[in-house]
């Protein structure tokens, strides 16, 4: 297939105002009746129509009622006599499709006897022939015939506008949208489902029904989702005067999903790892997700809905935006200025550990990207999650009232249109005229164009007589697939200095009349730039890039001396906890670089006394703690070397964890003691905090136990298995037992499966536990294998097949990266196998060894030859071809 250019975006030749369906329900042939109205779009060429489709079977088309002539263009429907001039005409077409036998989960589809829709970003195109880009918004008026014993439940887009019986004890319902939108965001479900319900009265006093619809065993499990849901209404009302718009806001949750979540106008779908939730089942992490992802799917109703995209290049337009949203959304909601710095620490963690490598490897691409060849590659961490670090600059740039002026410009210019990035950027400058964002941003706009991390290298030097420091700021940024040059960014700097003790200092700048704040922005623009700060009488610790106020990799040499400062001291949370991953991430890369065997005496004593230090101060939250105490993820390790040896990389970090084990092994029993729960179950920070600390706890016990052929803390940890409360501490229990090769991990595992064999999410853990588990002589591919037996293992529930095989394949470094290269031939075969079934999983999975050119050898050769394999199957999907074909690149 060609690639697609986002320059050659034209508008289309054709507008359609309104589409009128009729659904015959009927999973082996249900029957769709499209009735559209069009118009020749008066400001493009007179060009025929072209309409999208694709797995449709084609009976009938008719224009103005009369029969016509067509032709077909691949898979496209193309009509050439159409009625001349710019009038309105009818355009009908009666089409039939198959959704049992739809395993791509993509279009109308069956899951567990329920009739589900995913649109975006080309799904629309599998239920009927249709302009299927996002700048083609219709008013929609749907209705749903089926079945009524089989299908109680039919729900579309809107609102219910009449509903009842028909013959042969078949019922209908009528769905009337009042929103305009693009066909991406249109969805039905049909089926046996119930639901939770409550009403709301918004601030303006309109009145409004949320529902959260589930399979009927598992109504119990709604009220977080709920709760969510009702939080994200008002959140988006306080923050930005966003209120709901309209009557019924439904979410549905099926077990057969591609992605998370849906955000369908009106009617979102989700997948039930974000909507299902009892505290015998979820952990806080899935409680979390489930609060941030109903977030994220709510606030698209006003970033991404009611204005949408322009084209599939302008996703970030609404993805990075709305991960910022729901990212602050978190964040407002935990509250304390601890909680939020965790929940920012977790993001940045994930940016690094995911996006970093993207921008760095063969499937880098701007925010915008400049091509595609399928769309579905590029719902991408570099759209979502460096997108909200672009939006997040500018919210520094313009500050929190100033970005809230934005955003209110920015619907009162765009409100039911199709924009461009460009667009959103121009509304929060236009709103903030005497910012720097205003001030730079056709540079600030780099961040959309240029791929790529950029990295800022620091150096800086102190002048005794002058009595000051000067630190010079040089940016530069790698290129990336067909960007071999880049311009200098523009960079948000948050800064402060410290005294060795650790003080706060106040910042002057050379010229400026007095000291100021201890804590300010500096915008870095140039290629290189040079700051004097005056008036001190020794030599700072410099603070740089706090709250990781840009999406870059910062450079500089610190002692561990000034690390251990910070570590202690840094007033900014997000710095604290980067210096002791510096601390960790040095020791580590010394040792993988160095010849010695990996042993437990790899950290310094400082640093394992300044790690006990944060672990038994009273003034941090658990959950901070436990962050600062978690050594730096083997795929963040990789990505800081050039040549990557993931063995040594895995033995080293095994080690240093052990060597946390067993120096502090007192102070984990004190941690462990200090973080009991106490009282019922909540999900809140504080009490999430609590519980994560003392699951390392237990880990680490378990760790330092097995070294020293000690049973007891394995036998503590058997026991909280089997009595916990929660499934934080029960899934924590387990893991330890797991991770550590205690003799109880079998019987454990057994018992869990055996508890939980009727829920689905909880049987995910347990395969995905297993499948993660360290490796121990080769045992984890044959266990996989195993498990893909299991009688609960599915490759087509993508839930399913995720939990085993990315667990193995990208989850588990130690394990999947085999001398022997039986893990990249597993990888292949099953790249090729979930292609035929479900090719937007299969590409997922195919990313696996995007850093392939980074790997020593034998795994480098190894790698290439098994990706050459899948490249070599003449009949791939476009998903796996084109990942594939720029990996080999
Ligand atoms: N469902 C995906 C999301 O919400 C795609 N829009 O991000
Ligand atoms: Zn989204």
């Amino acid at each position: 297939a060609a690639a697609i250019r986002r320059e050659d975006y034209t508008a289309p030749a054709y507008w359609i105002d309104s589409v009128e369906l009729t659904f015959d329900l009927d999973p082996a042939k249900t029957r769709v009746l499209n009735r559209m109205t069009l118009r020749r779009n008066p400001d493009v060429a007179e060009l025929p129509l072209k309409l999208d489709g694709e797995d449709l079977n084609l009976a009938r088309v008719l224009v103005n009622g009369q029969g016509t002539s067509f032709k077909m263009e691949g898979t496209r429907l193309v009509l050439e006599n159409l009625p001349t001039g710019t009038d309105a005409f009818a355009l009908e077409i009666f089409t039939t499709c198959c959704p049992a036998k739809n395993t791509h989960l993509m279009g109308l589809y069956v899951s567990q006897g329920t009739f589900f829709t995913q649109c975006e970003a080309e799904g629309f195109r599998r239920i009927t022939y249709f302009l299927d880009r996002p700048d083609v918004m219709a008013s929609y008026t749907v209705t749903l015939r089926a079945n009524k014993a089989q299908y109680p439940v039919l729900l579309s887009n809107g609102n219910l506008v009449e509903s009842g019986d028909l013959d042969e004890g078949r019922h209908f319902a009528k769905w009337v949208d009042p929103h305009k939108k693009p066909c991406y965001l249109f969805a039905l479900v049909a089926g046996k489902l119930v639901a939770r319900e409550q009403k709301i009265r918004a601030r303006a006093g309109t009145d409004h029904l949320l529902q959260v619809y589930v399979r009927p065993g598992d109504l119990g499990k709604t009220e977080h989702a709920m709760n969510s849901l009702m939080a994200s209404v008002a959140w988006d009302e306080a923050r930005f005067g966003l209120p709901l718009d309209l009557e019924r806001f439904m979410i549905v949750a099926t077990s057969d999903f591609n992605m998370g979540a849906m955000e369908n106008k009106g009617l979102n779908i989700f997948n039930t790892k974000y909507v299902l939730a009892s505290e015998a089942t979820a952990t806080d992490v899935d409680f979390a997700n489930i609060e941030s992802v109903v977030g994220h799917e709510y606030f698209h109703n006003w970033t991404g809905n009611r204005v949408t995209c322009r084209d599939w290049f302008q996703l970030s337009l609404k993805e990075g935006l709305t991960v910022f949203r729901d990212q602050e959304f978190s964040q407002d909601l935990a509250g304390s200025p601890s909680a939020r710095a965790v929940k920012r620490i977790e993001d940045v963690r994930v940016l690094r550990t995911a996006q970093f490598p993207e921008d760095a490897g063969p499937m880098a691409h701007p925010v915008r990207p400049d091509s595609y060849i399928e769309i579905n590659n590029f719902y991408t961490v570099t759209i979502y999650e460096k997108g909200a670090e672009v939006v997040r600059m500018m919210h520094t740039l313009v500050g929190r009232e100033g970005f809230a002026k934005g955003m209110k410009l920015y619907f009162e210019r765009h409100d039911g249109q199709a924009v461009t990035c460009d667009e959103f950027a121009q509304a929060i400058a236009d709103a903030n005229p005497e910012s720097d964002l205003a001030r730079l941003l056709p540079q600030f706009k780099r961040w959309y164009s240029q791929a790529g991390t950029p990295r800022v290298k620091a150096t800086g030097s102190y002048d005794a007589a002058a009595r000051s420091y000067t630190l010079t700021l040089s940016q530069s940024c790698a290129p990336t697939p067909g960007q071999s040059e880049k311009l200098p960014f523009v960079i948000p700097v948050n800064l402060g200095l410290l005294t060795h003790e650790g003080a706060a200092l106040p910042l002057q700048l050379q010229g400026e009349a007095a000291a100021g704040a201890p804590s300010r922005t500096v915008v870095l623009t140039e290629a290189s730039q040079t700051l004097v700060f005056t008036g001190l009488d020794a030599a700072p610790v410099p603070s740089l890039l706090r709250d990781f106020s840009a999406p870059v990799v910062l450079d500089i040499d610190y002692s561990d001396e000034q690390l251990l400062t910070l570590l202690a001291n840094d007033p900014d949370a997000f710095n604290r906890w980067e210096a002791g991953q510096r601390l960790a991430l040095r020791t580590a890369i010394a040792a993988i670089q160095g010849g010695a065997p990996a042993s437990s005496d790899i950290l310094p004593a400082a640093v394992v006394d300044a790690l006990r230090g944060v672990l038994r101060n009273p003034a941090l939250d658990a959950a901070f703690k436990e962050l600062v105490l978690t050594l730096p993820s083997e795929t963040y390790i990789a990505e800081q070397l050039d040549v990557v040896d993931p063995q040594r990389i895995h033995a080293v970090r095994e080690a240093m964890r052990e060597q946390l084990a067993l120096a502090l092994k007192a102070d984990w029993e004190w941690a462990w003691e200090q973080n009991q729960d106490t009282g019922g179950y909540s999900p809140d920070p504080v009490s999430s905090g609590r519980r994560s600390l003392s699951g390392m706890a237990l880990h680490m016990l378990c760790i330092a136990a097995q070294r020293m052929g000690d049973e007891v803390w394995p036998g503590k940890a058997y026991q909280r298995f089997k009595v916990a409360s929660n499934m934080t501490d029960r899934f924590n229990a387990l893991t330890a037992l797991v991770a550590s090769g205690s003799v109880h991990a079998a019987p454990a595992l057994a018992r869990f499966h055996a508890l939980f064999k009727d829920e689905p999410l909880v049987i995910d853990k347990w395969f995905a536990l297993q499948a993660g588990a360290p490796d121990k002589g080769g045992n984890v591919l044959p266990a996989v294998r195993q498990l893909m037996q299991h009688p609960d293992f599915s490759l087509k529930n993508p839930n399913r097949a995720r939990s085993v095989i990315f667990s193995y394949c990208s989850a588990n470094p130690g394990a999947f990266h085999r001398t022997d290269a039986a893990g990249y031939v597993f990888w292949s075969d099953r790249v090729i196998e979930l292609d035929a079934i479900n090719p937007q999983v299969a590409a997922r999975l195919a990313r696996a060894l995007d850093r392939w050119k980074k790997l020593a050898d034998p795994w480098r050769t190894a790698a290439r030859e098994a990706i050459a394999r899948v490249a070599t199957r003449p009949d791939l999907s476009n998903d796996v071809r084109e990942v594939v074909t720029r990996a080999l690149a």
